[in-house]
């Protein structure tokens, strides 16, 4: 069988390829319907775009290209990553279970790479481990990967060859292998979300990462993005909804949805047993894993979603700034002024003035709370975005419905009334007698 298989594999990659669609926008692409192949309900990815592919005697094919790209993280700043097909991450590859499916890589980085498919049952040549499953692919040539995508469910693609660079890179991608009948434990639903959580340590005024930072990164991003550059969730009001989250950080991200629980329905194992989901307002996805969030989007609005570590809405933050909340600087800022002209206050009230702020920044950076509201300042960056609930939603339409107008009467006002001085509650009455303590102090070590 593996012998037959490798073949049919070299005798098809003497043959003409697939040309490579390449993508020069970062924007929320439309759902890809299925023109060819078997039917299926279409993903839509964050900030993302799949892959198209052609289908030659019951194969599916697809063509991806690992190489140097810009990506724009927010507008404003551009990030000189590695990726696939123009962008990084590189398009999601949505197959249909039972699909056979060849995947061609072409390497056009400056050193070698493999792609491992995460979380999929395949023969052990495929997993795309370099120099354990198979030789690296060198600069320049393109390998071919065939495998039946035996079973459905969420996974992602990425590098298994100098891992640390190439993932810091942002060299990473979605995979849905769609049920190919109705699954007892995967529920249809009206909008279908993915994206992969990512992180890069950009010293503000350069523009590519520096690949030796574990934990310790500047920008925390969606699929590549940090808000407000992150697209926002759009759906019709009382739609099913299921959002679709891979982490390949180094660290983990509590993912947190407003205004409604969600149930994890699965992750790359698989759908989970009815009997193990429970409802959450927030699911912590660790690294290397996937979640399935999913939901009755049931309440109108704009809800916020975001990672619940608060470093991790922000960008480009200083990692030592000092606390200087109470610290008084009243007389000491003229003074430092004629030393320092540019020296300014910054946090004695807290970080909230930073939101509005317009400090000169270098060029290429973002500012580290940013993204404006109807209301004003979010004082937000990174893995930070909204999910919009509309009535007026058409099916089928992604596009940005703008901010919401609360109904009269249902927002958080300023009160007009007089606000009564605070009571302090009378202190507890002092102990009769000093309460004494009997210390038996252990004379050996015997017991211990
Ligand atoms: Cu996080």
């Amino acid at each position: 069988m593996t012998a037959v298989a490798a073949a049919s594999v070299s005798r098809v990659a003497m043959a003409a390829l697939p040309e490579p669609v390449l993508m020069d926008k970062p924007d929320t692409a439309p759902p890809l319907h299925p023109g060819s192949g078997r039917p299926y309900n279409p993903v839509v990815t964050l900030n993302g775009w799949t892959l198209p592919w052609r289908m030659n005697n019951g194969v599916k094919e697809f063509h991806l290209v690992a190489e140097p790209v810009v990506r724009e993280i927010a507008p404003g700043m551009r990030a000189h990553l590695w990726g696939y097909n123009g962008q990084s991450p590189g398009p999601t590859i949505e197959v249909v279970e039972g699909d056979r499916v060849r995947v061609f890589v072409t390497n056009k980085l400056p050193e070698h790479t493999t792609i491992h498919w995460h979380g999929q049952r395949l023969p052990n040549g495929m997993d795309g481990v370099g120099g354990l499953n198979q030789k690296a692919i060198p600069v320049g040539k393109t390998f071919v990967y065939e495998f039946v995508a035996r079973r459905p469910g969420t996974f992602m693609y990425h590098p298994h060859a100098d891992e640390m660079t190439q993932m810091a890179m942002g060299m990473m991608g979605f995979w849905v292998t769609h049920p190919k009948a109705k699954h007892p434990l995967i529920s249809e639903v009206q909008r279908d979300f993915c994206f992969l959580l990512n992180a890069y340590d950009i010293d503000p005024g350069s523009a590519t990462p520096k690949i030796g930072t574990m934990t310790d990164c500047n920008l925390w991003t969606w699929n590549s993005r940090a808000f407000p550059g992150i697209d926002s969730f759009n759906v019709r009001l009382n739609d099913k909804v299921r959002i679709r989250v891979g982490n390949l950080t180094m660290t983990n991200h509590p993912i947190h949805l407003h205004g409604h629980e969600f149930v994890v329905t699965g992750s790359d194992g698989g759908p989970w047993p009815v009997a193990a989901r429970a409802p959450e307002v927030t699911t912590d996805v660790a690294v290397g894993q996937m979640r399935q969030l999913e939901f009755l989007a049931d309440e109108e609005g704009d809800w916020a979603l975001h990672c619940h570590k608060s470093h991790h809405t922000m960008n480009a933050m200083g990692h030592n700034v000092p606390t200087m909340i109470g610290v008084d600087h009243t007389g000491l800022v003229k003074k430092l002024q004629k030393l320092m002209p540019d020296y300014m206050v910054m946090g004695e009230r807290g970080m909230a003035d930073m939101g509005e702020m317009e400090m000169p920044i270098p060029d290429n950076t973002l500012p580290m709370m940013t993204g404006t509201g109807p209301y004003g300042p979010l004082e937000m960056g990174g893995m930070f975005t909204t999910l919009k609930v509309r009535k007026g939603q058409k099916p089928g339409d992604y596009s940005d419905p703008g901010w919401y107008q609360q109904p009269s009467g249902t927002q958080a006002v300023e009160w007009a009334g007089t606000v009564p001085t605070a009571q302090r509650q009378a202190a507890p009455a002092a102990p009769a007698a000093p309460v004494e303590l009997q210390v038996v102090k252990p004379n050996s070590h015997k017991h211990h």
